[in-house]
């Protein structure tokens, strides 16, 4: 993937990590979220917090995988098998990253949650119901805000008003102009949205949505 953030890639890999048979390859999930830091990052400093944490969680999951274990981390489904099976779930010590106390499902759970906010928010964009602020701040109150306490509540909220209005975001996705940028961004939606709901019947089905 090339330095400059296309959002095209990102939609990419999201797409790719999804097999025939609807198995997750976490090589190409952590790929699309690799895209999105960089957009991030180029949005500026503010929400340096928010990249940070998010680079943070993709490096365990990259350190889940190249370890010893790490052919249980091919895909979501053998991720949450192994970690199930072998009673990691909630941490403890995990011989595949040397982290204890932090597992591939709970880290991948924060991410989970986070593209939800990401659907709500580009399915906002994408049919202009608003500014990116206020589409942002409205999709964080029906998403991730709930696991949040209330200094990350307040942080998020005023980087949220330093978001560029509609016409230099959507510039700013590097998927043409303004018009390109939005059919992109409608093909975008519903692929988040495959993957969203792959991951959340699994982890449902498993009760691992409340995972500390
Ligand atoms: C196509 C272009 C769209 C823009 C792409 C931007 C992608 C942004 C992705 C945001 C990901 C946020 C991940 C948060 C994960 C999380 O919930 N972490 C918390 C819990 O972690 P822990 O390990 O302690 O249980 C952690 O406390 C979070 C810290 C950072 C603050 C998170 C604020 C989230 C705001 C989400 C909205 C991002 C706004 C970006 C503007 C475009």
């Amino acid at each position: 993937m090339s330095e400059q953030f296309s959002l095209q890639e990102v939609i990419d890999s999201f797409r790719l990590s999804l097999s025939d048979s609807k198995e997750l390859s976490l090589d190409h999930y952590v790929e699309g979220w690799r895209g999105l830091v960089k957009l991030l990052n180029s949005l500026g400093s503010v929400f340096g917090f928010i990249s940070k944490d998010v680079v943070n969680k993709l490096s365990i999951l990259v350190s889940l995988r190249g370890g010893p274990e790490g052919a249980h981390y091919l895909s979501l489904q053998s991720m949450v098998q192994y970690e199930l099976q072998s009673g990691l779930v909630e941490g403890g010590d995990n011989p595949a990253s040397g982290t204890r106390g932090v597992s591939g499902c709970r880290t991948l759970l924060r991410l989970h949650r986070a593209l939800r906010w990401l659907q709500l928010f580009l399915g906002g964009v994408s049919r202009d119901e608003g500014t990116p602020p206020t589409l942002c701040s409205l999709a964080y109150s029906q998403s991730l805000s709930q696991h949040h306490p209330w200094v990350i509540r307040s942080a998020a909220g005023l980087a949220f008003r330093m978001l560029p209005p509609r016409d230099p975001f959507l510039r700013m996705l590097n998927a043409g102009e303004p018009p390109q940028a939005v059919e992109v961004l409608g093909g975008a939606v519903p692929v988040l949205g495959e993957v969203y709901t792959i991951t959340e019947e699994l982890y449902s089905k498993h009760d691992l949505l409340h995972l500390p």
